[in-house]
């Protein structure tokens, strides 16, 4: 074994490197990068104070498009088409002419001082308007025209030519219920038929009868009644 003993550690410089200085005066200080979190802050605050254009025009078209938007629904409510005024009742006179369709004669008042009209015709229409919100029961009060040995009469109605119910008519006046569910309403005009079993001339079954017209049945009125 070895007497000697070890030096003593010392706090020395460390090992020189071939080709490297080592005194201290050749420690090249490497000044600290500037701080970035100011200049971060500071484009932060430009940022939440000052919008760039970009932004600002990209706000302005969508406040455009928003004003535009509610000016249309606007518009759109107030230029909205009202609901249809319902044909309730037909009277036959000079005020129901607007829902009179083919088939109706000139309207007539008898002693009783109704206001008739005849179906001049096998059948007869109305147009009616409806909402189409309910079924309707169709009410008529109407008298069969007869002659001596005619056959039955029958009437039948028809909504949107849908057939509904079909009555027989007795002689004399008549009221008649025709059951008109909802489906078959359309919002707006609905054409209503009457069809009758014949239609035939009174000159042609009374001599003393000048009435030269084709007739079926006679109207007082027409109701559509409520649900
Ligand atoms: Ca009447």
């Amino acid at each position: 074994m070895s007497d000697e003993k070890s030096p003593p550690l010392r706090n020395e410089d460390p090992a020189p490197v071939p080709g490297f200085p080592t005194t201290s005066s050749n420690v090249v200080e490497v000044p600290a990068a500037p701080s970035t979190a100011a200049p971060e802050q500071a484009r932060l605050s430009v940022r939440e104070t000052k919008p760039t254009p970009e932004p600002r025009k990209r706000w302005r078209a969508i406040l455009a498009l928003l004003v535009a938007v509610l000016v249309g629904v606007a518009a759109g409510w107030l230029l909205r088409r009202p609901p249809p005024i319902e044909t309730r009742f037909v009277n036959f006179d000079d005020r129901d002419k607007h829902v009179l369709g083919p088939g109706w004669s000139h309207p007539e008042v008898p002693p009783t001082g109704d206001s008739m009209r005849w179906c001049a015709a096998r059948s007869c229409k109305l147009f009616v308007q409806s909402r189409a919100d309910a079924g309707h029961a169709i009410v008529i009060r109407v008298s069969p025209f007869r002659y001596p040995n005619a056959p039955p009469q029958t009437a039948q109605a028809f909504l949107n030519d849908v057939a509904l119910d079909k009555h027989t008519l007795p002689d004399g006046m008549n009221v008649l219920s025709f059951a008109a569910p909802i489906g078959l309403w359309r919002k707006g005009p609905n054409e209503l038929r009457f069809e009758f079993a014949y239609a035939d001339t009174p000159k042609n079954h009374a001599p003393d009868n000048p009435d030269a017209r084709t007739l079926s049945a006679y109207f007082d009125w027409v109701e559509i009644a409520a649900p």
